[in-house]
């Protein structure tokens, strides 16, 4: 889309389209600026930042416009001389200037680098309330002379320099802001942190609350400057009232506006819940669930590597894996798995074996069993553990709605891929499991070991002896929350 009026500011090598001298407003918006946009942001009553977005063709080109790095990375900034700060009617020095950059978006498919650049003005005199400052370039080098940088002092302006939660926070944990600033060349910003802050309610402005702000410098840094050695804490813990607020330290504006509320908690769940249905396997992704939509995945059987003189590639691979040695690891005494013979757990299973369900790993597709044990356990463990946990039937994935705990299905759909894995064990009738299956084709399924006594999956989840007749019965562990019948349905 490229709708938006254009205005004077267009810098003479920015070009096409809609990509040059877009205003950045404070109105919140998803668009990332163009090339050419640009702010003046008020961060303290003396303290400037002029805000440019630019772009730079393929190496060896440079940025085209604002170079003020050198290839060393120094700093090679304007000159004071050339730039004119008017409060009002009234001119005042640049004490210091200061730079940073970053890059603000670098799509990897098609050539769109998109830079933020910083241009730090220390003003000598400070600007009052309701007072407008203008930024001019007098050589033009930098930009056009008739399109200033311009801003009117708001007490309530958005500030960059305050960090607030902006998903919200929960009533009763925890509240914290963090307020500080880096200006690139020039260091650490000063927080006029002896005022403290307040809270105010968004819509109507109204102060609901207020604070001192407390040092909080970072530690663990070993090199110098140590940043964020200036971040201030605003603690407002103790302010419970639900409601939309914004956070504001006098002389630097105000936060983006942010939620108190209950359900902040459950946006984080939900979060939680869709991104575990994104790494479901043996099912399709599909509406209204995710935009990023896909059919059922590992429906093939996968081969048991037995025997190893089939699988030439899958065996040579293994062993060349068993071979390396670790050294973080401790000290292995087991025969290392070079060859099938060297099996401590001989595959039972032969043939092919169904591998669909449960979730991947990691965006490659893999499953590994070690894992899936411990996402039963977490899930389990919450639904157990956590008040009201359990009885959650809202978080967004296909079975919320249906009268059964949401975590206990997800649970249920890693541990029913579990029990998929299990050999035959003629020995001692409990089964063993595999390690991983892998979308990798030399390795299809991965000769595994047994289910230790110990392991916290045991107690947990039961896998039925008879594999494939009928999955896995989840038993929370207060029992008493869940009437035997409910159990009974998740089976
Ligand atoms: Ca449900
Ligand atoms: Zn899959």
């Amino acid at each position: 889309m490229c709708n938006r009026i254009i205005t004077g500011f267009a810098l003479g090598l920015l070009s096409g389209g809609c990509a040059a001298g877009l205003p950045i407003t404070n109105e919140l918006s998803l668009a990332i600026p163009q090339p050419g946009s640009y702010q003046l942001r008020i961060l303290a009553p003396d303290l400037l930042e002029l805000y440019l977005i630019n772009t730079k063709p393929p190496n060896p080109a440079r940025v085209d416009s604002w170079d003020f790095v050198d290839a060393a990375g120094s700093p090679q900034l304007p000159v004071a001389q050339d730039l004119a700060v008017t409060i009002g009617a009234q001119t005042v020095a640049i004490q210091s200037l200061g730079f940073k950059r970053r890059v603000l978006y670098a799509p990897l498919k098609q050539r769109d680098l998109r830079i933020g650049n910083s241009l730090y003005l220390q003003l000598a005199a400070p600007i009052a309330e309701g007072q407008t400052v203008q930024v001019n370039n007098l050589t033009a080098a930098h930009w056009p002379t008739n399109s200033p940088f311009v801003a009117t002092m708001d007490p309530l302006r958005f500030s960059p320099a305050l960090h607030v939660n902006e998903v919200g926070y929960a009533p009763a944990f925890p509240k914290k802001a963090m307020v500080g600033y880096y200006l690139g060349s020039s260091g650490e910003m000063n927080i006029p942190a002896s005022s403290g802050f307040k809270l105010i309610d968004a819509k109507t402005g109204a102060q609901v609350y207020q604070g001192s702000l407390v040092l909080r410098p970072d530690v663990g840094y070993s090199y110098t400057p140590t940043p964020y050695q200036k971040v201030y804490q605003a603690d407002f813990g103790a302010f419970t009232n639900a409601g939309e607020y914004r956070l504001v330290v006098p002389g630097l504006g105000a936060s983006l506006p942010f939620l108190i509320d209950d359900g902040i908690a459950l946006a984080f769940a939900r979060t939680y819940a869709l991104g575990l249905y994104h790494q479901r396997c043996g099912t399709n992704n599909a509406l209204p669930f995710t935009r990023f939509t896909h059919g059922p995945c590992h429906a093939a059987r996968a081969g048991i590597p037995s025997p190893q003189t089939s699988f030439a590639f899958t065996w040579n691979t293994v062993s060349n894996y068993a071979r390396q040695i670790n050294s973080n690891n401790p000290f292995q005494t087991a025969p290392l798995l070079t060859n099938e013979s060297a099996q401590l757990y001989p595959f039972v299973n032969q043939g092919t074996v169904e591998v669909s369900g449960g979730h991947h790993d990691a965006g490659d597709y893999s499953k590994y069993t070690i894992n899936s044990a411990a996402l039963i356990h977490y899930l389990v463990f919450a639904a157990d553990a956590f008040t009201g946990v359990g009885d959650l039937d809202n978080l967004g994935i296909p079975e919320s709605g249906d009268g059964r705990s949401d975590l206990l299905e997800e649970a249920k759909w890693e541990a029913d891929f579990l029990a998929k894995m299990r050999e035959r064990d003629q020995l001692s009738g409990e089964g063993a499991t595999g390690l991983a299956i892998s979308d990798q084709r030399h390795r299809p399924i991965w000769p595994g070991g047994r289910v230790p006594k110990a392991h916290p999956l045991r107690g947990r989840v039961h896998a039925r002896r008879r594999i494939g007749l009928g999955g896995v019965r989840i038993i929370p562990r207060h029992r008493r929350r869940f009437v035997p019948s409910e159990v009974e349905r998740l089976v």
